[in-house]
């Protein structure tokens, strides 16, 4: 778990409301279009991600938020008299994950349940599951491996007997990457946090709910918008620093980068701030010039306060599956990536990816987002994730 939200002073913050105005507002602003700046061409970052394509969601697949009928069955099944806010939390997460829960655990479900016995036919059948849940081909292979062993070590014949051997070997991918998920958080000065990945993967909006969270545990906020290519990308950013009441340093499009961020930290240690989160724009690790300006930016951080930035969060979007593993390696060998953001996991039926990504890539994921509101932001427990997906509380 997170130490981040600490309750910095025992009082309760509200979270904040926001006008339908507001909403309109930002929606404007993300879709306001790019103009024209003196950045080069080969150094601007296109609008849409040029890895659409790679990243299509299956067809039939929905990644967008639940419908408002959804959110009304969530609202009513969530807050029975008697259930404790964590319980109606974890339905919350739990209704959210229900298109991965529906194409790994239902089917594992309907494929126990018609199966005398456990069979080679059973073992090719869980395969298909297992791999449409976005587990990938490595990751899969190892639990059906071990599965297989754990069949013949314990004698198991009842198909049903395999839901529970599946389960902790996913538990296990999940827990183990997340050991190394303590932080060291700086002894004095600002904890800085900068938040990198490809375009439109939910970078700003998590950085938004993240403000909303430091401010809750009373800890003020600086955000910094190190997106200069687009007027709209600081819109944006503004947008959520007025709905959390939290400044936002900002200088003209095209301004460089790093001297955005560098602006920002002095301002954060002149005045006293406990964090300040670093908004870059989206970038695909083919972009050379781009990667080298994350170098920079990341460096210039360094110099100016040194040990910054404490945190490199990558942000990934779950709906893109295997190619967020991709992702996350690429950029890991431009910054050191020290956690890991997984947003829209309430769209996308590959939530299976979480464990891929915890395997492969042994980086800790701090954060699942669930959705496109303020509080759709949970830090990431995987017991809380296993026993969600499995509809276990
Ligand atoms: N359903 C859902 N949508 C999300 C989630 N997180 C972000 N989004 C949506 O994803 C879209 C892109 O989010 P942004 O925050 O603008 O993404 P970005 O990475 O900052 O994009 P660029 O700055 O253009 O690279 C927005 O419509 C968000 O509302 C989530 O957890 N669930
Ligand atoms: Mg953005």
């Amino acid at each position: 778990m997170l130490g981040w939200f600490k309750k910095k002073f025992t009082k309760e913050e509200e979270t904040p409301s926001f006008s339908p105005e507001e909403q309109a507002r930002e929606s404007a602003a993300e879709k306001e279009t790019t103009v024209a700046h003196s950045l080069p061409e080969e150094e601007r970052v296109p609008d849409q991600a040029p890895v659409a394509t790679e990243m299509q969601p299956e067809p039939g697949e929905s990644t967008g938020p639940l419908s408002e009928q959804e959110d009304e069955e969530i609202a009513r099944e969530s807050t029975p008299s008697s259930s404790s806010p964590a319980s109606s939390m974890f339905q919350r997460l739990s209704k959210r994950l229900s298109k991965t829960k529906e194409s790994l655990v239902f089917r594992m479900d309907t494929l126990f349940l018609g199966k005398k016995e456990i069979d080679a036919e059973l073992f090719d059948e869980l395969e298909e599951i297992l791999i449409t849940a976005d587990l990938g081909i490595s990751t899969t292979m190892e639990i059906l491996d071990d599965a297989r062993k754990q069949v013949k070590r314990n004698d198991l014949s009842d198909p049903l007997l395999l839901k529970g051997v599946l389960k902790e070997k996913l538990r296990s991918f999940i827990t183990e990457s997340d050991k190394p998920a303590e932080l060291v958080m700086p002894e004095s000065g600002p904890f800085v946090i900068m938040v990198v990945g490809v375009n439109g993967v939910g970078k700003t909006t998590t950085i938004g709910k993240i403000t909303n969270k430091f401010k809750k545990s009373g800890q003020s906020v600086l955000l910094v918008a190190a997106d200069t290519f687009r007027a709209a990308a600081v819109a944006q950013l503004k947008i959520w620093g007025e709905r959390n009441e939290a400044e936002v340093v900002a200088q003209h499009e095209g301004a460089d980068p790093s001297a955005v961020v560098f602006d920002g930290i002095d301002q954060a240690i002149a005045e006293n701030y406990d964090v300040v989160i670093v908004d870059t724009a989206g970038r695909l690790h083919t972009q050379v010039n781009l990667m080298e300006e994350l170098k920079k930016i990341n460096r210039v951080m360094g110099k100016r306060l040194e040990g910054a930035p404490h945190e490199v969060l990558l942000v990934l979007d779950a709906t893109t599956g295997q190619n967020g593993v991709s992702q996350a390696k690429l950029f890991n060998e431009t910054v050191p990536i020290t956690g890991l953001a997984l947003t829209k996991l309430d769209g996308t039926a590959k939530g299976g990816i979480v464990a891929t990504v915890c395997r492969e890539l042994k980086i800790p994921i701090r954060f699942i987002g669930i959705g496109e509101q303020i509080d759709d932001l949970r830090d990431f427990d995987a017991d809380e994730f296993i026993n969600a997906l499995f509809g276990e509380e």
